[in-house]
């Protein structure tokens, strides 16, 4: 067993997702470079090693959530627009065949601690069993949903049935035929539990503390020859890719939403509407996310398409209510597959948990605060993530004197291009604070920064640079950056997982760079054209 020993890399890899996978193969085939990935998991795939809960499917259509590698896209089709996990393993499967990844990643290996070494000049990394691991450079590519969260509702330990958070869900499955379903939180991930268990269950009850003003996926089936008859445009489709806000193949448009009469825009967002998936979001008017006036008229279209599809008057207020919870748009929208008419049914049940909070689990179910106990066989906790900053504040990071990065992070985040760390010297990390994570698709975000990381790379060994750390004020500039950037959009005043807002006694604060992928790629890219500004090298 080669990883028997400790490791003695020249850099060490967190996380065999998207981003690992991908700075593994060109420090170690393009670069020559040592190098190894640690994982947790027992496979390659990250989120979809994890996330392999009912229904689990990206929201993110065939071609874009992919590598941009020809040698990659060339040899690989897909059998639907929205791939599930399963296939997406698969992908990672043909990934590692294609590249020969596996060798050089440590599965069931949990980084519990790393520091940099001010005398030896290296990270030094410790692993849960024991062992040690010293690299020249650190990098973290574990994600921004690496800490999975729940409340502490009393009686969680009580429940005599099935319950599993939505990232711990067995990957065998839970069979749920003729079983009575709770769903608590409609993310992203509770939207899709809720759709697939219904399929079998006896019954589906949704805890909803806030809507999801879902969209409808229009899922399709994909055939290899229409594929095949696509790929001479991928090229083309992959750089553009990196020209857009949010590194999808859409954009918004150049006009604004009243700009419009009221007949245009009915036009504009019914086509929008018809092509599914993000189109509504991000390929709209450009004030839509900006200005509250032109985000009411989204709203209003999106409340009369999905309440026409609910006929029950009670789940209609509750899902879709007249009046606008939060700007349309700053919190994810799940893509739905007949989520509303799912819902509809008299077997399956939605449950204000504004109006009536939960208060406990029991042995047999969920008691919420009108004292009502509804009984249950399995609970799905689709209660999300301690996104963007949870990961890395507990793996045991500390910075050169010796102190937690919790405790860096502790009243606000800190980070220089959301890559970098002062206190943290030849560490970079990825698809996490403070970078574009939560607005851009992930593997355009991490080609972008890992392109930026291998940038840095090249030039530290090409100038004869060991030693790299951003300074505390440049850091400082680009806290404020961010949160001005987020100020001039309607995020801002959102509680979401963006904001922190969804973990009690976090900072609230905009986690991610909301300017655009353009925009902060080139804002990074101007750090290594002015030397490395902003930097302390040696
Ligand atoms: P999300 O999007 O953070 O969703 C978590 C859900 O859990 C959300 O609806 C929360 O309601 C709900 N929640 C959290 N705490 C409670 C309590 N105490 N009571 C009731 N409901 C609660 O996580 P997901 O896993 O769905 O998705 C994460 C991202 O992964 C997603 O956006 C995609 O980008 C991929 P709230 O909205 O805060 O009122």
């Amino acid at each position: 067993d080669t990883y028997a020993d400790n490791l003695e890399v020249d850099v060490l890899i967190v996380g065999a997702g998207f981003g690992g996978v991908y700075l593994l193969h060109k420090l170690r085939d393009e670069f020559g470079m040592k190098v190894k990935v640690v994982e947790a998991g027992k496979d390659l795939g990250g989120i979809w090693y994890w996330n392999c809960y009912p229904g689990a499917r990206v929201d993110s259509m065939v071609p874009v959530y992919e590598y941009s590698m020809e040698k990659l896209w060339k040899n690989w089709n897909w059998t639907e627009k929205y791939p599930d996990w399963a296939e997406l393993r698969k992908y990672f499967d043909f990934v590692d065949k294609q590249l020969d990844i596996k060798k050089d990643v440590a599965f069931d290996s949990k980084v519990v601690g790393a520091r940099f070494d001010k005398a030896s000049q290296r990270w030094v990394t410790k692993l849960e069993d024991g062992r040690t691991a010293y690299s020249k450079l650190f990098i973290c590519a574990t994600g921004f949903a690496a800490k999975r969260y729940f409340p502490d509702w009393p009686g969680l330990d009580t429940f005599k049935g099935i319950m599993h958070h939505s990232s711990f869900w067995p990957s065998e499955g839970v069979d749920v035929a003729g079983k009575r379903v709770a769903v608590i939180g409609t993310g992203s991930t509770g939207i899709q539990i809720a759709q697939e268990t219904a399929k079998t269950a006896k019954s589906v009850t949704v805890f909803q503390r806030t809507p999801n003003l879902c969209l409808p996926m229009r899922q399709e089936k994909l055939t290899k020859e229409a594929q095949e008859a696509q790929k001479k445009d991928y090229p083309e489709f992959y750089k553009n890719r990196m020209t857009t806000f949010s590194g999808f193949p859409m954009d918004f448009v150049d006009r604004n939403t009243l700009d419009d009469t009221p007949e245009q825009r009915e036009a504009f967002f019914e086509e929008l509407w018809q092509k599914g998936g993000f189109w509504f979001w991000l390929g709209t008017y450009k004030d839509m996310l900006k200005d509250e006036k032109a985000n009411d008229e989204a709203y209003k279209f999106w409340a009369k398409k999905t309440r026409a599809r609910i006929t029950d008057p009670v789940k209609r207020d509750i899902l879709a209510p007249l009046e606008k919870p939060h700007p349309w748009g700053t919190k994810r929208p799940s893509l739905e597959q007949n989520f509303y008419e799912m819902l509809d049914r008299p077997e399956n049940e939605v449950v204000d948990v504004k109006k009536t909070p939960i208060v406990e689990v029991t042995e047999k179910g969920v008691r919420t605060a009108d004292d009502k106990e509804r009984e249950f066989d399995v609970i799905a906790l689709a209660t999300g993530f301690d996104s963007l900053t949870g990961g890395m504040k507990s793996m045991g990071l500390k910075d050169v004197n010796g102190a937690d990065l919790s405790e860096k992070w502790k009243n606000g985040t800190y980070s220089y291009l959301g890559m970098t760390l002062s206190g943290f010297p030849n560490l970079f990390y990825l698809y996490g604070a403070q970078g574009p994570t939560a607005f851009a698709n992930g593997p355009s975000c991490l080609e972008s920064q890992a392109g930026w990381i291998l940038s840095a790379i090249a030039k530290m060994r090409k100038e004869g640079i060991s030693y790299i750390e951003p300074t505390t004020a440049s850091e400082q500039e680009w806290h404020d950056k961010i949160q001005t950037i987020s100020k001039t959009t309607l995020f801002h005043n959102v509680d979401s997982w963006y904001m922190g807002a969804n973990i009690p006694g976090k900072p609230r604060e905009q986690l991610s760079f909301s300017g655009g992928l353009p925009l902060y790629t080139q804002e990074c890219r101007k750090v290594l054209d002015n030397g490395f500004e902003g930097f302390v090298t040696a």
